[in-house]
C-alpha cells in the first residue's frame, strides 16, 4: 500500500463517522500522490500523519434563552488544524447541519486555500449547528455572546482570527467582536469581516465573489477567451453568490439564476441583483420573492434543478456536495465549459471526475473561493499597521492575488505532468508551502 493510501486507510479507520472530511482528505492526498513520491522525506517524518491530524479541536457547550424564555443548547466547535505558516484562520458556520466532520473537512480546505493566498495564515475553522434562520436580532445576540463567552479563551489577533462563513455575515461578527472586546478589553483584530466602524476592511464583503470572478477571468483569458457574454448559472443567493453575480455582470456575463435551500430562480433576461439584495441583505427572505417581484422570471422548487438550466459557465456558491455526478452530468450536456467553485466542496468527487473528463475547466474552491481569506488577511494585515486602505486598493491586490493563484496552480500541475487538471495544481501548489515549514519545525 502507498504512505497516501496507508493514510486515507488510517483516517477513515479512526474517525468512521466523518465522511464530508473523509472526501476531503481523499481528494486532497490523491492528488498529492506525484509530490509526495518526489520527496520520501515526508514519509519519514511522518508529515501526512501530522497533516490529517487537527492541533487542537474545541469542543463546547453553548447556551441561551430564546425570545419564549426557554433555555437552548448548541454544540460549539473550533477546530484549529495547522498553524505552521500563520496563525490559525477560517470562517465560522452556523446551520443546523454543522457536526465535527463538517468543520473537520472545512477546516483541513482551508490550510492549503490559505497557502494558495501567498499570505501568512494557518488552516481552522468553527461553527455551531444553531440555526439563525427565523431567529429574533435579540436571539442571536445573546447566542453569539455566549458562543463567545467560552471561543474567546481559545483565540486571539495572533493565535487563531476566525470570520464568517454559511449563517454568519456582518451582523453576527459584530455580537461576537463586541462580547470578546468586553471580556478581553482590547480592541484587536481577533475577527476579519467587521464592519468599517470598528477596523473592518473596504472590499471583504465583496471579495469571495469577486475574487471567483477574476479567478475564473484568468481562466478565461489563458484559452483566449473573456467573460463577455457568457451565460452563467449561479447556485446559492448568500454573500458569496450575490458578489459573484454582481462582479460576473460587470465584467460582461449575463447570470440567468440563484438559489437557496429551497429551490432556484430562473430569469432568462439576467438576474436583477438590487432585487436579490433587498430580499436576501435587507429583508432576510427567500429567493423565491425574486419571482414574485420581477417580471418573466420563474421559481422553481429544489435546489438542485439549477443545474438543468444551459450555462456556459457554473458557479456553485451554496454549500458542500450540491452538484453530483447527475447534475454534473446534465450541465456537460447542456454546453458548460467552465466550473469554479465558490462554496467548499460543492462538488461531490463523482461530479468533479465527469468534468474533468469532459474537459471543463474546473477550478476548485480551495483556489476559487480564497478571495474571501486572502482579504481576512489583508484586513489583518490593516489592524497590525493601524492603516485602512480605500476599495480600490483592496480590490487590486485581491485581483492580484488571483492572478497569482491561477498562476501557480497552473505551473503546479503542469511541473507534475497534469496539464490543466487545476485540482491537482491547488492541491500540490496549496501543500508545498505548508510541508516546507512543517519539515523546518521539526516533529511538533
Ligand atoms: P450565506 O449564509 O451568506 O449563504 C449561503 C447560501 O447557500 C444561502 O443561499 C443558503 O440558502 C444556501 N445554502 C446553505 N445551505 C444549503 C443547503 N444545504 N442546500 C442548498 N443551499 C444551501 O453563506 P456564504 O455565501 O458566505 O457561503 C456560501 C459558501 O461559500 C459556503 O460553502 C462557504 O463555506 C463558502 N465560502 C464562503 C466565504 C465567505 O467569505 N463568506 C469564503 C469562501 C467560501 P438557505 O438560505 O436556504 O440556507
Ligand atoms: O471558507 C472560507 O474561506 C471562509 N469562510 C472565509 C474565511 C476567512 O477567514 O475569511
Amino acid at each position: 500500500m502507498s504512505y497516501v493510501e496507508s493514510v486515507l486507510a488510517r483516517i477513515k479507520e479512526q474517525n468512521p463517522n466523518e465522511p464530508e472530511f473523509h472526501q476531503a482528505a481523499t481528494e486532497v492526498l490523491h492528488s498529492l500522490e506525484a509530490a509526495i513520491n518526489a520527496n520520501p522525506q515526508y514519509e519519514k517524518a511522518g508529515l501526512l500523519e501530522r497533516l490529517v491530524e487537527p492541533e487542537r479541536i474545541v469542543m463546547f457547550r453553548v447556551p441561551w434563552v430564546d425570545d419564549q424564555g426557554k433555555v437552548q443548547v448548541n454544540k460549539g466547535y473550533r477546530v484549529q488544524f495547522n498553524s505552521a505558516i500563520g496563525p490559525y484562520k477560517g470562517g465560522l458556520r452556523f446551520h443546523p447541519s454543522v457536526n465535527l466532520s463538517i468543520i473537520k473537512f472545512l477546516g483541513f480546505e482551508q490550510i492549503f486555500k490559505n497557502s494558495l493566498t501567498g499570505l501568512p495564515i494557518g488552516g481552522g475553522k468553527g461553527g455551531s449547528n444553531f440555526d439563525p434562520k427565523g431567529k429574533s436580532d435579540g436571539e442571536i445576540m445573546r447566542f453569539c455572546q455566549s458562543f463567545m463567552t467560552e471561543l474567546y479563551r481559545h483565540i486571539g489577533a495572533d493565535t487563531d482570527v476566525p470570520a464568517g462563513d454559511i449563517g454568519v455575515g456582518a451582523r453576527e461578527i459584530g455580537y461576537m467582536f463586541g462580547q470578546y472586546k468586553r471580556i478581553r478589553n482590547e480592541h484587536v483584530g481577533v475577527l476579519t469581516g467587521r464592519g468599517l466602524s470598528y477596523g473592518g476592511s473596504l472590499a471583504r464583503k465583496e471579495a469571495t465573489g469577486f475574487g471567483l470572478v477574476y479567478i475564473v477571468d484568468e481562466a478565461l483569458k489563458s484559452k483566449g477567451d473573456t467573460l463577455v457574454g457568457k451565460t452563467v448559472a449561479i447556485s446559492g443567493s448568500g454573500n458569496v453568490a450575490i458578489y459573484a453575480c454582481q462582479k460576473a455582470q460587470q465584467l460582461g456575463a449575463k447570470v440567468v439564476t440563484m438559489s437557496d435551500s429551497n429551490g432556484y430562480v430562473y430569469d432568462k433576461n439576467g438576474i436583477d441583483l438590487d432585487v436579490v439584495k433587498q430580499i436576501k441583505e435587507v429583508e432576510r427572505g427567500r429567493i423565491k420573492e425574486y419571482a414574485a417581484r420581477v417580471k418573466g422570471a420563474e421559481y422553481h422548487e429544489g435546489c438542485k434543478g439549477v443545474w438543468t438550466v444551459k450555462c456556459d459557465i457554473a458557479l456553485p456558491c451554496a454549500t458542500q456536495n450540491e452538484l453530483d455526478e447527475e447534475s454534473a452530468k446534465i450541465l456537460v450536456k447542456n454546453g458548460v465549459k467552465y466550473v469554479g467553485e465558490g462554496a467548499n466542496m460543492p462538488t461531490t468527487l463523482a461530479g468533479t471526475e465527469v468534468f474533468q473528463s469532459n474537459k471543463v475547466v474546473f477550478l476548485p474552491g480551495k483556489a476559487a473561493n480564497a478571495g474571501g481569506v486572502a482579504t481576512s488577511a489583508l484586513e489583518m494585515a490593516q489592524s497590525s499597521g493601524r492603516l485602512f486602505w480605500s476599495f480600490e486598493e483592496v480590490d487590486a491586490k485581491l485581483k492580484g492575488i488571483m492572478a497569482n493563484i491561477f498562476k501557480n496552480i497552473d505551473a503546479a500541475a503542469k511541473k507534475y505532468g497534469f496539464e490543466g487538471n487545476y485540482v491537482v495544481g491547488a492541491n500540490i501548489a496549496g501543500f508545498e508551502k505548508v510541508a516546507d515549514a512543517m519539515m523546518a519545525h521539526g516533529i511538533v
